[in-house]
């Protein structure tokens, strides 16, 4: 049985300050969540920070992005190396990184594989836009991303590897998806990927389901047993919903 995961995505949001402020208000909540993990993905900047806020707690912490270089003239990226000792997970292959930013399925793959060199637990987002799912494509596309984003890991220790399933179109939206239509993504061209991937291995990878989740809907995504927590965006940058999620998932 998969760990029960809730992260929070605090995208381009949280100053130094603020970001200092909104995780030790997490840690301060921490011990409510039953057996939940918990994992803050705060802005790049702002890792150590954090990690130092959150530091003797249970609370997690995980990049938004990363290159898939160790180092090199890649001006304004994070190479996994720097986030090494920063942090546990990172975030990888988000809907806003693919849409405004252009990332493909073959870079996201190239950043999973350098994740796992570096030992570094990466949370692979997939997810279809309305017109995809409107023309009837999404379990199809579902599969796709999922298939090219763990494209060559088999074989490797992929110990840690979370799966996020976001529908762009529920993404910041506010109108989440039903529990039905992700629990059919998620249990159905999901997991069928990873299981042609990892055979029964596939079971033990926390699914989690992001888009527009709130305290008032994370309870009916958790009910599902394909669902195993969620990735948390606007309601994650008040502690108090977010450990509110974090309880009501578990
Ligand atoms: C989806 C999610 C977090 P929100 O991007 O990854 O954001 O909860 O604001 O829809």
């Amino acid at each position: 049985m998969p760990a029960t995961i809730v992260a929070g995505n605090w995208k381009m949001n949280t100053t130094l300050e603020e970001a200092r402020e909104l995780a030790e208000g997490v840690r301060s909540l921490a011990d409510n969540t039953g057996g939940v993990e918990t994992i803050l993905c705060p802005p790049a900047i702002s890792l150590s920070a954090v990690k130092e806020a959150v530091s003797g707690s249970t609370v997690k912490v995980g990049a938004q992005n990363m290159h898939w270089e160790d180092s090199g003239a890649f001006t304004g990226e994070v190479s996994p190396a720097m986030l090494v000792g920063l942090c546990e997970y990172v975030i990888l292959g988000h809907s806003e990184r693919r849409q405004l930013f252009g990332e493909t399925d073959a870079q996201i793959n190239q950043k999973v594989k350098a994740a796992f060199r570096h030992g570094l637990k990466p949370i692979l987002c997939v997810g279809e836009t309305l017109e995809e799912r409107e023309s009837g494509q999404a379990r199809e596309i579902m599969a796709r991303q999922v298939m090219s984003g763990l494209d060559g890991t088999v074989g490797l220790d992929i110990n840690g590897l979370v799966v996020a399933y976001e529908p762009v179109w529920a993404i910041g939206t506010g109108q989440a998806a039903t529990p039905d239509i992700a629990a059919e993504i998620m249990g159905g061209s999901i997991l069928e990927a990873l299981h042609s991937l990892f055979g029964p291995d596939a079971d033990d990878i926390p699914l989690l389901y992001g888009g527009s989740v709130n305290v008032g809907n994370i309870a009916d995504f958790a009910s599902q047993s394909c669902i195993h927590g969620a990735l948390v965006g606007g309601a994650s940058l008040q502690a108090e919903s977010f450990m509110e999620i974090a309880r009501l998932a578990g």
